[in-house]
């Protein structure tokens, strides 16, 4: 017996259907399936039944793939969809295999026109990017990105490694670095045109009144940028400044030079140009400068004076004090300890030894940190009360590592004094600003923490890296990597995105931004130490950012800074890009250091200045790490 129900439904059905055309085939055919299913078993049924639902469950995955793809209209993923293709046909046929790159694929479950993929693929990007873009190139900022997240990776195995998209990207990134390091080069020259031009073997050009200021009468800029012109390949611009070295530059002058700065840009350029060339005319100089130096030590306690006359031979402390400055006593070492290393004449060593042995007994530090003066008549520090990273004391912290590394590490004294003066900045000097929780190294004046912080401390960033590296306690490396995201701040919260000279952070809560500058400290000198830290931060983490940041700042210089005519200038006021003020003065460590450091941060290649094997003098001049006996 049927039940009466389905007959019904049977007959129902055809007779709706067959609106009388049963000559139909399809109907016919239908007709005839029906009557065989009816001839089946019920357990035949069952089982046919049972087989068509796993059927259906195995291919659901597909089938909600294809709506989903459907719903959100992407036609062209789509080849067998009911709906009417978007793009005209010549459009679609020219449209290149989509691109799977490692950060596309996380894309893979949105659907969209290609041109919309990318968009979405840019939009990512740029959420990723840690920088605001304000007056960059976007497009090789977005390509650098790329760089970050697949340059160290590199293709994965199967992937297409010649001809991906994803590797194309890689090569427009390096091509990208390429090109900043042309920028580098490009602003070298340019600077190096107005100091030609307008400043030829004098100490500074001042680029707006197309003239020169004179400060030791040496020839000043040219010295220090020696070894830039090496570094950067401007063999040209190198043998003509050579040249002048070899004709014209003479220290039998009746001159007084400061021992700090002469010592550091000039004795320091000299023996770094000696040892990358190899000329002796640069050994030659600087033995003749060096030891004209020397008289500066002839004080009561060997504490140096701050200023020799090199011509003849006398030296003597500032007009209104005896006192002498303690980063400039501390920060002559490395120049003096090579000097006689490579003379093989011990009595400069010896000075500035003594100095360092001096130092490093004398009682009234904070935690290793030491003030600002110290008197050349009883060696005794003067002025007690102020600590600071910055004016006056910076170098300090910074010749205490790099003479321990400079002698092959076995000087356990300035590793002691390093260590703890660290110590001393995270008890004493560390603090957080507000609302960002910037981390920034203040100053401590009689008792008081001060949250001024000068553009000079952000050398301490790659000094804490270049510790790390060399075997010093980790969390340095991480400190050195907050105060660079500080350090980075300090620049692109200004209106110009250059640094001023002297920050304030805020810490008080409900402070609506992190960053004051007074009025008088709103100057930038166009100062290396923050590209220089950027170069530590690159070589030692590989981490893109840190170039993408020396990049922007670059772009900055040539934005407010460069001059029509030839060189760089100072400028007055960083938080004024309609008018910076120009100061009308290219300081000599802008190609000494600055844009020698950016060269470096941009160089793909680790043994460009290998930091295992030189270390940078205060004046980024490389000198070599002694080899161990
Ligand atoms: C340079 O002469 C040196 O880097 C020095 O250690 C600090 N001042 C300038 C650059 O800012």
């Amino acid at each position: 017996m049927h039940p009466p129900s389905r007959q019904d439904y049977i007959s129902i059905n055809f007779a709706g259907q067959g609106s009388g055309s049963y000559n139909n085939s399809k109907q016919w055919r239908r007709q005839s399936c029906w009557r065989k299913w009816k001839q089946l078993s019920r357990l035949q049924r069952s089982l046919i039944l049972i087989l068509l639902f796993i059927c259906g469950i195995a291919s659901y995955p597909a089938v909600t793939e294809q709506l989903r793809g459907l719903t959100d209209g992407d036609p062209e993923t789509d080849s067998n969809s009911v709906f009417p293709h978007v793009l005209p046909e010549a459009v679609k046929q020219d449209q290149p295999p989509l691109p799977e790159p490692t950060s596309q694929r996380k894309l893979s479950n949105r659907r969209g026109p290609p041109v919309l993929q990318n968009r979405l693929q840019k939009k990512e990007n740029a959420s990723n990017t840690v920088v605001e873009d304000k007056a960059s190139d976007n497009k090789k900022e977005g390509e650098e990105e790329e760089v970050i997240r697949r340059g160290p990776e590199g293709p994965k195995d199967g992937e297409n490694k010649e001809g991906s998209p994803a590797n194309q990207k890689v090569q427009l990134s390096i091509q990208s670095v390429a090109n900043w390091r042309e920028a580098v080069q490009e602003a070298f020259r340019h600077a190096w045109k107005g100091y030609k031009d307008f400043a030829w073997g004098h100490d500074e050009l001042r680029p707006l009144s197309k003239s020169y200021s004179e400060w030791f009468g040496l020839g000043l800029t040219l010295i220090d940028s020696l070894d830039t012109m090496w570094i950067l390949g401007l063999k040209e611009e190198f043998e003509e400044a050579k040249t002048w070295v070899a004709t014209e530059l003479t220290f039998n002058k009746n001159v007084d030079v400061n021992l700090f700065e002469s010592t550091i840009r000039i004795l320091g350029g000299l023996l770094s140009t000696y040892h990358l060339t190899g000329d002796t005319l640069f050994l030659d100089k600087a033995k003749d400068i060096g030891s004209r130096l020397m008289p500066a030590f002839n004080t009561p306690s060997k504490i140096p004076y701050s200023d020799v006359n090199i011509g003849k031979g006398t030296a003597h402390p500032p007009r209104w004090t005896s006192d002498s400055t303690v980063a400039e006593v501390t920060s002559i070492q490395l120049e003096f300890r090579e000097l006689s290393r490579l003379t093989q004449e011990p009595q400069y060593q010896a000075a500035v030894a003594e100095v360092m042995k001096q130092v490093h007994k004398l009682n009234g530090k904070l935690d290793g940190l030491v003030p600002m003066f110290i008197n050349t008549n009883n060696g005794q520090f003067t002025h007690q009360g102020i600590y600071t990273l910055g004016a006056r004391a910076d170098s300090y912290y910074e010749y205490l590592l790099k003479q321990w590394i400079q002698g092959g590490k076995k000087e356990n004294e300035l590793l002691e004094d390093y260590l703890q003066a660290i110590e001393g900045v995270k008890n004493n000097l560390l603090q957080k600003s507000s609302p960002n929780g910037l981390t920034f190294v203040g100053e401590v004046s009689h008792g008081q923490f001060s949250p001024k912080m000068d553009h000079l401390v952000c050398f301490l960033p790659g000094t804490l890296a270049l510790g790390a590296y060399n075997g010093l306690p980790a969390d340095h490396m991480d400190l050195a990597k907050q105060l660079m995201e500080t350090c980075y701040q300090m620049y692109i919260q200004m209106e110009t995105g250059l640094s001023p000279e002297i920050v304030h952070f805020n810490m008080h809560q409900g402070s609506t931004r992190d960053i004051e500058v007074k009025l008088a400290d709103r100057h930038n000198l166009l100062r290396p130490e923050t590209v220089e830290s950027l170069f530590y931060l690159y070589r030692f983490t590989k981490d893109q950012k840190y170039r993408e940041w020396g990049w922007k700042i670059l772009q900055n210089f040539n934005k407010y800074t460069k001059v029509s005519s030839g060189g760089y200038t100072s400028i007055n006021n960083v938080r004024d890009p309609d008018y910076p003020s120009p100061r009308d003065k290219m300081e000599s460590f802008f190609l000494g250091e600055t844009l020698k450091y950016l060269y470096l941060l941009f160089s793909d290649d680790p043994n460009l200045i290998s930091l295992d094997q030189y270390v940078f003098n205060t004046e980024a001049h490389p000198l070599p790490i002694w080899p161990s006996n």
